[in-house]
């Protein structure tokens, strides 16, 4: 059975948990690295079976259509809220002031030039999907769009721009170690509504969609292939049940991001550690293979 690994690293941290698990139950696992725009067609086809982290604010449209047509099957939700949106270090906001408020963008673009963004401002973002090119037309912001290639991109971006009280502007996210390193917020765009993604008239823009910033309060669910509860019930039974609070998920990466941890090392001790969570998370319906934990 496959465990789809993406690119940022609480996301493979806990791919790594969750296969540690699996082997404590004889299940075994291996994992298959990638973007998140590829898994969707590989869990809809049984060729990839577990993705642990589900965004709301970056996949619930592809999560929303394969799980209501019966492609790929939900398989609950984390007590983790979920964040994930524009951001900048604090220092920034005396630079464009107004901020949090989007609004101050439409003043302050020049202030996040880079020497490649032609006197406009630069957005750097992620490989996730973001529909940031529809925002930044529906809000009339004098921005291009730059992507990072992993999460590893953009925090070097942000260190390097951190290092020099340079203003930066960039996709950020919360479960993260971000926030506890550098002092920074999310910019407040137009609140959420569903209909600001398919209703044109919606919002701010009469005549364009994507006119609003992401959920706040997201949802992290988790995902599976029909493959999987179809042959392997009991993995599919612990996925349902793995789950991760914020500050765990936080801690994770800080371990392997900040403290250059090893992502397999932290993985184990994190399963070795707390037996005690895990163990609530193994239903008696499923053989105790893997004898002792
Ligand atoms: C999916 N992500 C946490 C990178 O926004």
């Amino acid at each position: 059975m496959v465990i789809v690994k993406n690119n940022w690293t609480s996301q493979i941290v806990l791919s790594e948990i969750l296969s540690g698990i699996y082997k404590k139950h004889g299940i075994k696992s291996r994992f298959k690295k990638l973007p998140v725009d590829e898994q969707w067609g590989e869990l809809s086809r049984g060729w990839s079976d577990v993705q642990v982290e589900v965004w709301e604010g970056t996949m619930a449209d592809k999560f929303e259509k394969l799980t209501s047509e019966g492609k790929m099957l939900g398989a609950g939700t984390h007590d983790a809220k979920t964040r994930e949106d524009w951001w900048y270090p604090l220092y920034v906001k005396e630079l464009c002031p107004g901020l949090p408020d989007w609004k101050a963008l439409k003043k302050c673009s020049s202030v996040f030039a880079t020497s490649s963004s032609g006197g406009k401002g630069r957005y750097l973002g992620g490989p996730w999907e973001k529909p940031d090119k529809a925002r930044v037309r529906a809000l009339g912001l004098n921005f291009i769009l730059e992507r990072a290639k992993d999460s590893d991109g953009l925090w070097a971006a942000l260190d390097k721009a951190f290092k020099k009280n340079k203003p930066i502007l960039l996709f950020n996210w919360t479960p993260n170690w971000i926030e506890h390193k550098y002092k920074g917020e999310f910019v407040e765009f137009p609140e959420y509504d569903p209909k600001c993604e398919t209703d044109p008239s919606w919002g701010v823009s009469k005549e364009w969609k994507y006119d609003c910033g992401n959920p706040k309060n997201g949802w992290l669910k988790k995902a599976s292939s029909k493959r999987l509860k179809e042959s392997f019930p009991c993995a599919h039974e612990i996925l349902k049940r793995f789950n991760f609070k914020n500050e765990q998920i936080a801690k994770l990466a800080f371990e392997v991001d900040s403290n250059k941890k090893d992502v397999s090392k932290v993985a184990a001790r994190w399963v070795k550690e707390n037996k005690m969570i895990w163990e609530n998370w193994i239903p008696s319906s499923c053989p105790a293979k893997g004898g002792k934990h």
